[in-house]
């Protein structure tokens, strides 16, 4: 078996993962044979709910951005779990927290959202410094959930990179019960590791927005690579597409499922290539 973790199936992966958020999402990709995250960014709740009933059966994940909807009641949590038991699949708010420890532990346990009580993973910008981690772990841990570090980002002119990026990834090495991966746009493996370091038991899953097979960009700094780039040659473990399957108009339907047929069809090509024998 190979010690790369791009080169293992998600199946071999998901049995070494203690993290149970981690493992859910291996596994989840494994059973539905599809590494496509849906990130649905639409405002009502009817829409939210409508598309992802629509995507689920194709989706191993489903992105959220609870604060956009505007007529946000907790019932529309009730109808996301009832979802994500329906069609099988992971929740992921994005909420990039980015505040030190004790304002982001309430706002992850706390507030109108209460994210922790139903997101299996959640993210954070690496910027404050461990103490994020600490924060967010002192609620997540305990219910089972996930942490993802933003290590860098789609959009032209980031700031999150070189050191900054490697700064990241040392700051989840060092909370690997916790922090299950990156958000960002390769694989981090080795990256900002000293020259004694062991890395080679370490798995951190990638998921990486900024995904879309039409357009190269939103206008708006917004940059798209093809699921082959990300999956393929970057190694990501997880392509996140919004508005490239709901974007024309979210009450086309047939437009929706074909367009998340053709992702997780091109995501799921692209890693059978990626783990196939040199
Ligand atoms: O670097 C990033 C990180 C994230 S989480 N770039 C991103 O675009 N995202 C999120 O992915 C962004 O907030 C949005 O929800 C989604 C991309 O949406 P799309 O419509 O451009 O595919």
């Amino acid at each position: 078996m190979s010690s790369e973790p791009h080169r293992r199936t998600y199946a071999q992966r998901a049995l070494h993962h203690k993290n149970p958020a981690a493992k859910l999402l291996l596994e989840t990709i494994e059973r539905k044979q599809s590494n496509l995250a849906v990130s649905v960014d639409v405002a009502s709740t009817k829409d939210f709910l409508a598309i992802i009933d629509v995507v689920g059966p194709f989706v191993c994940l489903v992105k959220t951005h609870i604060d956009i909807i505007e007529d946000f009641t907790p019932s529309l949590i009730t109808d996301l779990q009832a979802l994500s038991a329906k069609h099988d699949f992971v929740i992921f708010e994005d909420r990039k927290f980015a505040d030190i420890g004790n304002t982001v532990a309430l706002q992850y346990s706390s507030g109108v959202h209460k994210i922790a009580s139903w997101s299996h993973l959640t993210n954070a910008h690496p910027v404050p410094g461990p103490s994020i981690i600490t924060g967010l772990s002192s609620i997540g841990l305990p219910l089972g959930r996930g942490l993802l570090l933003l290590a860098e980002m789609s959009t032209k002119g980031s700031l999150a990179s070189g050191s900054y990026t490697e700064a990241a990834v040392q700051m989840a090495r060092a909370h690997r019960d916790f922090v299950v991966g990156f958000i960002a746009q390769r694989r981090m493996d080795g990256v900002g590791a000293g020259p004694n370091e062991a890395t080679t038991e370490e798995d951190f899953l990638v998921l990486t927005p900024g995904v879309g097979l039409d357009v190269k960009g939103d206008g708006m700094g917004q940059q798209y690579r093809t699921p082959r780039e990300v999956v393929l040659e970057s190694g990501s473990d997880v392509i996140i597409v919004g508005r490239g399957i709901y974007g024309k108009d979210p009450s086309l339907v047939d437009n929706i499922v074909a367009q998340a047929k053709r992702y997780k069809e091109e995501g799921w090509a692209a890693y059978l290539a990626r783990i196939e024998p040199a």
